[in-house]
């Protein structure tokens, strides 16, 4: 089983609100179309805010710790992603994909520590079934702090994790993590690896920059690789673009 996160960044127009980056999202969704009739089976996708989710949330002060016991907020925010989701959907199903929705709001919560808990059944289930299901950023109810963000990368791990992923993918808009020379680094085995690149702690860095995302998949079993939109196709096709990120 495959987990593919397409970033928010690269989807969508980064700079106006609520805008689609929609070339990007077309190429995606190719490479998407093309692996699967390629032969590739069991794809999980997951996307991002991009331009979509992240104002909303930052105009109601919501963020993966700080919640909000405001309705109109909450919808506002998942409102923004929900949209975003028929976008990804809908260019995808145009292609021939069987994509369908999983909403995180209405599947997850987080315990009163913050910790996610995702339920995968239906994920699993869909798989079985012939579908790829299509989960996004998105908010979660939180336990003493009203509902809080859920990122894509945190949906990401937890699926992975859950559904125990053979490979890990996240289309990003740099072709991979980057050393002091904007190199690209080919493999990262422990953090202490790119610790004097990525800083030392990540424990600042709760919404999704790089060095949260490396400490993330180091923890998980399978093998993960962060690449750009020009490597998806490659990835898919079973290759290592950009980053691998690998601790076994
Ligand atoms: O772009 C963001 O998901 P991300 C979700 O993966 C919201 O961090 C609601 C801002």
């Amino acid at each position: 089983m495959i987990v593919l996160k397409l970033g928010g960044s690269v989807i969508t127009d980064k700079d106006r609100p609520e805008t689609l980056d929609g070339e990007a999202l077309e190429r995606a969704a190719d490479a998407v179309a093309a692996a699967l009739e390629g032969g590739v089976e069991d794809l999980v996708i997951v996307h991002g805010g991009g331009s979509f989710g992240h104002h909303n949330a930052s105009e109601h002060g919501v963020t993966t710790a700080e919640g909000t016991r405001d309705a109109g907020a909450a919808l506002d925010i998942h409102g923004a992603m929900t949209t975003l989701n028929r976008f990804v959907l809908s260019r995808l199903l145009e292609r021939g994909v069987e994509a369908v929705p999983v909403h995180p709001f209405s599947a997850g919560h987080r315990d009163v520590e913050g910790d996610l808990e995702l339920p995968t059944g239906q994920v699993a289930t869909l798989l079985a079934e012939g579908f790829v299901p299509v989960l996004h950023g998105d908010l979660v109810a939180h336990a003493g702090a009203g509902a809080t963000v859920v990122s894509g990368d945190e949906l990401v791990t937890a699926l992975a994790r859950d559904l125990e992923a053979d490979r890990i993918g996240l289309c990003s808009t740099v072709p991979g993590v980057l050393d002091d020379d904007d190199a690209v680094i080919d493999r990262i085995a422990a953090y202490e690896d790119v610790a004097d690149v990525l800083g030392e702690s990540a424990a600042t860095d709760v919404t999704g920059g790089m060095a949260a995302k490396v400490q993330a998949l180091l923890t998980l079993e399978a093998e993960a690789s962060i690449f750009g939109l020009e490597d998806l196709e490659a990835f898919l096709a079973g290759d290592e673009p950009g980053t691998t990120i690998d601790s076994s």
